[in-house]
């Protein structure tokens, strides 16, 4: 499974948290993606604090890491879910509260419409929780304008 079988990609991963020690779990999380077969971490954002957006609980820890991979989308995927099952991730209902989730966001220009993967995540742009780490990290993705759109959902800057 971890046999790389593709060409170096950049893949761009959002990390949220609102169970447990969100912060903890996020950061540890980031040295986990870095530490993946056939990956290497090229950039790590801030942690931001914000709050539940079309979810319910507590606020989030979120992040967005960029990774250079020859792991193939689907691949790369099961990695990111064996990390969440790792920090204890159940899913009792769609957007429940949970100690981490784990989205690939762009797998370098791919467009993937498979049952378990939608490359680009669908709703990456109405998500301040998303565009503002993803900014911050790469400034040269988000516009001034996708940026305005979302400026009224909470986020502060924490790391
Ligand atoms: N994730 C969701 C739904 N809502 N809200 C915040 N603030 N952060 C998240 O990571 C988040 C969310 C679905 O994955
Ligand atoms: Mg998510
Ligand atoms: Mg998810």
């Amino acid at each position: 499974m971890t046999v790389p079988d593709h060409p170096e990609v950049v893949a761009w991963i959002a990390l949220g948290a609102n169970l447990g020690d969100a912060q903890a779990s996020v950061l540890a999380a980031i040295q986990a993606i870095a530490r993946l077969p056939s990956t290497r971490l090229i950039a790590a954002s801030s942690t931001y604090r914000t709050a539940p957006f079309e979810a319910t609980g507590p606020d989030f820890v979120n992040a967005v890491v960029a990774v250079s991979t020859r792991l193939n989308a689907l691949a790369l995927l099961q990695h990111l879910q064996q990390l969440e099952n790792g920090a204890g991730r159940r899913r009792p209902h769609r957007n429940a509260p949970r100690t981490l989730d784990l989205d690939i966001l762009l797998y370098g220009d791919a467009s993937i419409a498979s049952p378990t993967l939608q490359v680009p995540h669908p709703r990456l742009w109405e998500r301040a929780f998303v565009l503002v780490p993803l900014a911050e990290i790469a400034p040269d993705k988000v516009s001034r304008a996708q940026l305005g759109a979302v400026a009224s959902q909470g986020i502060e800057r924490l790391t």
